[in-house]
């Protein structure tokens, strides 16, 4: 498969997860087409997407006639594909810390940040609609779990792990431009000062300008 192929990533710009692949192509400055699916549509997630991704979640890779989804293979598939920097780290340990937190991201914080924080209190208000003040509670201990782990985890260089961008910044970036705008967020991150410095260093790098919904 040449680099050269065309590259389309399916999903909506608003995506958490659609815009952590998008952030591996534009680190890697691969050119890519992202194509629009409305996966909440009224008439259900659209059949012709439910070919690419029979789970109807969003994203969906192309590059050529290769198919993928899951982003987690997306991210790895696209640092190895293209040339440019390295997205995961070679050193061992490094490795074993980035695969951790995305495995934080993954499975704790990105429900609780995401969908039970800003959703619930950003978005719905956004919509005209009352936040559920119950699943905000019960998140805010959880959400002290997460930060408090990436705290301790993040090397406090340049970026989460080491002096390179890995998959855990990319990963983690989407995830704080959603809940960072939720009011809950200011006194959550009080103490995790190294988690608040990259935040201040990794918001504004180009490829999240490039990808800001
Ligand atoms: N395990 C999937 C998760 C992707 C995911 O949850 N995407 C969300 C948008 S950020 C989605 O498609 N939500 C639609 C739904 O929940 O029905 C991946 O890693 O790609």
């Amino acid at each position: 498969m040449s680099a050269t192929e065309v590259v389309k990533l399916y999903g909506a710009a608003w995506s958490a997860y659609v815009r952590i692949a998008r952030l591996a192509l534009e680190e890697k400055q691969v050119s890519y087409g992202l194509v629009e699916v409305d996966v909440f549509a009224k008439t259900g997630v659209p059949q012709e997407h439910l070919k690419r991704h029979p789970f109807g979640r969003i994203p969906a890779f192309e590059h050529g006639d290769f198919r993928l989804y899951e982003t987690g293979a997306i991210v790895r598939y696209i640092d190895e594909a293209f040339p440019g920097c390295k997205l995961q780290p070679t050193d061992l340990k490094a490795r074993a810390k980035m695969n951790q937190i995305l495995g934080i991201l993954d499975a704790y914080a990105y429900r609780t940040l995401v969908w039970d924080i800003y959703v619930e209190r950003v978005v719905s208000t956004r919509e005209g609609r009352l936040a559920n003040e119950q699943k905000i509670a019960a998140a805010l201990p959880r959400a002290t779990v997460c930060l408090s782990e990436l705290n301790r985890l993040t090397d406090d260089q340049a970026f989460l792990i080491g002096g390179g961008v890995t998959f855990a910044d990319l990963y983690a970036a989407p995830m704080f431009a959603c809940f960072m705008q939720a009011p809950e967020a200011a006194s959550l991150m009080e103490g995790f000062e190294k988690l608040i410095h990259w935040w201040q260093r990794f918001a504004v790098r180009d490829s999240m300008s490039r990808t800001s919904p």
